[in-house]
């Protein structure tokens, strides 16, 4: 590696090199520090905003000492690296995950509170980096979590957003959307303003033979967008390795405005084209399964991809290796279809810049990609315009023209005369206008394509990509369950059930290998454990009682079942079913008379969650549950029976205090619609049961932790098209229950029925997509199983004790080593353990 310092300087460096600090005199000092000179503040006016700043910073210097040799040891070692591309990243806060993967929480809370402070209070002062609508983004957080606590060289890129996603406010029962700008102070993220990228739009392509006689294509004129790396520390969990997350922040590529307009006196014009730039990595889109086919979208993609791409091939020059040999030192996985542009630009890098022959330049390309699929929703499956292409990127159009001939043509010869085939699998959609299908692409320019869930994983294999097993064969499609890091979801969220499994398995080494939970097995009949067991649910219900308290002003028994849907608002995830349920469970209550109410378990409906801000029926759904909760709350003949609770902005870190404390939640989507869900692991291994559909993970988890240890219900995804052709051709006759539910709400018993005309109309006139009605009957009863099951405490507490044991499966940890092995063919990267890491247990 070069150095910029001459050998005989070298001395002094490695005389002063920084070294993290471990101990409480030196953390409080650290902070001291920060508080009087880097935030120029004393002991006077020291709040506990100052006090978040500088505890922080004091983590992020050790973060990136660390980051440092861990960037210095992959570098010398030179295997292979994995890149994650994903245009969401949810990682909610960073320095309780920081202090406790580097094993310093303690410390930490000691040294804080000598110098004043409460260590909950100084977390609670952090805002969310928001960066990602839902499940897809958190998944992304959750795999460089785990990517570096196995220690494998990988990055993940992504965008700087100037603001994530939105902060709802619940007014009068509506969601409003509120910016999130979250960047006034993010002490996690280094500016790197030597790191930049200059980004082409628009212009026009100009091909011409060169004196060899070699095709030569010249994208040239159009704008430059520049593209600024920010890097944020990623650390791993007892372990040295520090990744890194960069991420990219858009500018104007002349940097300042323009002084000549300013002169003359047109303020406005001139600092059009900076803004124009800055637009760019302005805002997550806020649309979660959904395609909305924007340009500014388009534009995000391209920038990032492009800036990404420039940034691992320049790295990858620097080893003067041969071309091919990218693959070996490459692996890119692609988060979805949003960075399949990828593909393209890799091409156009290797034959229009570095010369390289098509088939040479397409075989690296496909040794180096693959693709993860995320939903099989049509409407959420990209596609993009040509013309909308043609302008903004007209050397990838011509590209992709290119890669979709040559794929054709391989067809053509593996089906001859098989022309509907032909034009089902064309990368180009023949319609008006035509579009541009962003999987195929994924697929064809890919050597793996994963599902994320095993039924999910078959549902693409035989629907939408089926043709795609035709031609490849089976061999290129499979499969990688989804996972969720057990140190934020267990240990972080859950520190007293975290300390509890700790004491009876020797240690924290469960958070390394979840398998280990399976020695809880022998504690299911242990009294004593039980015991200790249920009081943590309990405290954790308190806690969310009293945060549901001091957000809605309802209040609500810790001892009532709480039953809790929170994940973004769709129609397929089915809020609407588990509302409608409150509403019988409500007139079933005002039914009953007062020796009958004695017997019912007290419950707490508990919903969560964000609606994408042009989704009316989403928005539909929440103003119904707050309406409900209105009525409910307090209505005196049912009291603690039932209590409806909406929780306005959902978000990670509130996850972090909901989910420890359900007894059921919901997982209750249309079966085959859900490609995996990640809240349902989440829910199970903090000791909680489900509700939930044959969809997704759910099925894994039945399978793991046993089906009398979860509440199934409804149809199967192998009937969901029978169903719905019956609905629209046959006769649809709707569940009497749901009727009479539909009438109390028709009676305006939650306000103006006209409000909810739409999201009754949907089941009743317009074909119920979504087998709400198919579905209700089984879905009441099986509720009534939960009521049933929830009285005989011992038997639940059992049931949740054999649960957790039996999650280990569901560790991203498990996940990342499939990926490392059957995807990307990397191996982790062995570690001294020569650093300043925290020995906390
Ligand atoms: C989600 C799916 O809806 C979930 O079932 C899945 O668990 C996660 O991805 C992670 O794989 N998803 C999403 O959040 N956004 C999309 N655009 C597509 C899928």
């Amino acid at each position: 590696v070069e150095a910029l310092i001459p050998e005989h300087q070298r001395d002094a460096w490695k005389k002063f090199q920084a070294k993290p600090w471990v101990s409480k005199d030196d953390f409080e000092k650290e902070v001291v520090r920060h508080v009087e000179t880097t935030l120029a503040r004393s002991m006077f006016n020291c709040d506990e905003t100052a006090a978040y700043a500088a505890a922080s910073l004091a983590f992020r210097d050790r973060l990136i000492t660390e980051w440092n040799r861990t960037q210095q040891r992959q570098t010398f070692a030179d295997t292979k690296r994995v890149y994650y591309l994903s245009l969401e990243f949810l990682m909610g806060r960073a320095l309780d995950n920081a202090m406790l993967n580097v094993g310093l929480k303690n410390v930490a809370k000691e040294g804080l509170s000598e110098l004043g402070f409460r260590i909950e209070d100084i977390i609670n002062q952090e805002h969310d980096a928001a960066l990602g609508n839902g499940g897809l983004g958190r998944l992304a957080a959750c795999f460089l979590d785990s990517m570096a606590s196995l220690n494998f060289p990988a990055w993940g890129y992504g965008l700087r957003y100037k603001y994530g996603i939105f902060k709802q406010e619940i007014v009068d029962g509506y969601q409003v959307e509120v910016p999130d700008y979250w960047l006034d102070f993010n002490p996690w993220e280094f500016p790197r303003h030597d790191i930049v990228v200059d980004v082409q739009f628009y212009g026009g392509v100009r091909k011409y033979q060169d004196d060899d006689g070699k095709n030569v294509a010249v994208w040239e004129g159009g704008e430059i967008v520049r593209a600024v790396a920010y890097d944020v520390p990623i650390p791993g969990f007892n372990t040295p390795t520090t990744n890194n997350m960069r991420l990219w922040s858009s500018k104007a590529a002349s940097g300042e405005f323009d002084f000549q307009k300013f002169n003359s006196g047109d303020y406005e014009s001139s600092v059009a084209d900076q803004q124009r730039a800055e637009t760019i990595s302005a805002v997550l889109y806020p649309n979660d399964n959904l395609d909305r086919g924007k340009e500014l979208r388009l534009k995000q993609q391209y920038f990032w991809v492009a800036a990404s791409l420039y940034d691992i091939v320049r790295r990858f020059k620097k080893s003067k290796r041969a071309w091919s040999e990218f693959p070996d030192q490459i692996a890119i996985q692609l988060n979805d279809t949003h960075p399949t542009l990828a593909i393209v630009e890799l091409q156009r890098i290797l034959i229009d810049m570095e010369g390289l022959d098509w088939d040479e330049a397409w075989a690296i390309v496909t040794n180096t990609f693959g693709y993860t699929n995320h939903t099989v929703l049509p409407e959420a499956l990209e596609k993009w315009s040509v013309p909308l292409f043609q302008n903004l990127l007209p050397r990838h159009l011509q590209i992709i023209y290119d890669i979709n001939m040559f794929f054709l043509q391989s067809v053509e010869r593996k089906f001859p005369g098989d022309r509907d085939m032909l034009a089902r699998v064309s990368i180009i959609e023949e319609s008006q206008p035509k579009m541009v299908r962003m999987a195929f692409l994924a697929i064809v320019g890919s050597h793996k394509v994963n599902g994320v869930a095993e039924l999910h994983s078959d549902l693409i294999r035989t629907t939408i990509f089926k043709d795609f097993v035709k031609i490849f064969g089976p061999d290129k499609f499979t499969n990688v369950t989804n996972g969720i890091t057990p140190r934020r979801w267990l240990h972080q969220a859950n520190p007293r059930l975290s300390e509890l499994i700790a004491s009876k398995t020797g240690g924290l080494g469960f958070l390394k290998d979840l398998n280990v939970l399976n020695e809880l097995e022998k504690f299911a009949d242990d009294k004593e454990f039980k015991k200790e067991w249920a009081e943590i649910k309990y405290a954790n219900k308190v806690k969310l009682a009293k945060y549901i308290k001091s957000t809605t002003g309802v209040t609500v028994n810790p001892s009532a079942l709480f039953d809790i849907q929170v994940k973004r608002i769709h129609e397929y995830k089915r809020q609407q079913l588990n509302i409608f349920g409150v509403i019988h469970r409500y007139l079933t209550i005002k039914a009953m008379t007062a020796e009958e109410r004695k017997k019912l378990a007290p419950r707490v409906s508990i919903f969560g969650g964000k609606a994408a801000p042009g989704y009316w029926m989403a928005k539909t759904i929440i103003h119904l549950i707050n309406n409900v909760g209105a009525v409910v709350n307090k209505d005196p003949d049912v009291g603690d029976l039932l209590k409806v609770i909406f929780l306005e902005d959902y978000n990670v870190s509130k996850a972090e205090i909901i989910t420890p404390a359900s007894d059921i939640s919901e997982h209750i989507s249309t079966a085959g619609t859900e490609a995996s869900g990640t809240s349902n692991m989440k829910f199970v291994l903090n000791g909680g049961l489900i509700i939930g559909t044959c969809d997704g993970a759910n099925i894994e988890i039945t399978r793991e932790i046993g089906e009398n240890n979860i509440f199934l219900f409804g149809n199967l995804a192998e009937d969901v098209e029978d169903l719905r052709h019956t609905h629209n051709y046959g006769s649809h006759t709707l569940d009497p229950d749901l009727v009479k539910v539909f009438d109390l709400i028709k009676s305006d018993a939650f306000g103006d029925a006209g409000a909810f005309g739409a999201l009754t109309g949907s089941i009743e006139d317009h074909g119920d997509y979504y087998l709400v009605s198919d579905d209700f009957h089984s879905y009441i009863k099986t509720q009534a199983l939960v009521d049933e099951a929830y009285k005989n405490q011992d038997e639940w507490i059992t049931k949740t004790i054999l649960s957790v044991a039996r999650m280990g499966f569901f560790s991203s940890d498990r996940c990342i080593n499939e990926y490392a092995e059957m995807i990307w063919n990397v191996e982790p990267l062995p570690v001294e353990k020569e650093s300043g890491l925290g020995k906390e247990e």
